[in-house]
């Protein structure tokens, strides 16, 4: 069997003064729609994790954050039927502006307690105990 094609992504815990993380709906049309995903997106050509992480927030989210701001707290990795995910998790407790769900998703600021009621994409879930033990609970 030839290996999948391999897939860089990279995502973010974004965390508010209550320790509540953002999730991001999956929009219709879009591959695994409807789940809740950590916002983030494909590393274009060429970019670094933290460039392609800082673009995703203003495109989708309306938020300027500062690279010295993410800290990386763990790795996914997942294979799909068609493509292996390798996905960095950064952690991320300020930036400039208000989260504004600019590509008509569904925005939701959850308690890491309560993450395991959204369903999400299967590279997700293997996250959620890292940010529990993270932020305690
Ligand atoms: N993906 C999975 N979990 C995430 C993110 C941001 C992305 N937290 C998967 C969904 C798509 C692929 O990575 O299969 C590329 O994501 P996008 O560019 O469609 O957001
Ligand atoms: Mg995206």
């Amino acid at each position: 069997m030839p290996p999948l094609e391999l897939t860089l992504v990279v995502a973010v815990a974004l965390i508010d003064a209550d320790n509540r993380i953002l999730l991001a709906q999956r929009p219709e049309g879009k591959q695994l729609a409807g789940l809740w995903e950590f916002p983030g997106g494909k590393l274009e050509t060429g970019e670094r994790p933290e460039d392609a992480l800082i673009r995703e927030l203003r495109e989708e989210l309306g938020i300027t954050v500062k690279e010295a701001c993410l800290a990386p707290l763990t790795f996914a990795s997942h294979a799909y039927e068609t493509f292996h995910l390798l996905m960095p998790l950064y952690v991320c407790r300020r930036w400039e502006g208000f989260v504004q769900p600019l590509e008509g998703q569904g925005l939701a600021w959850v308690k890491p307690q309560d993450l395991r009621s959204y369903p999400m994409p299967k590279a997700d879930e293997p996250l959620i105990p890292y940010l529990v033990d993270l932020l305690g609970f």
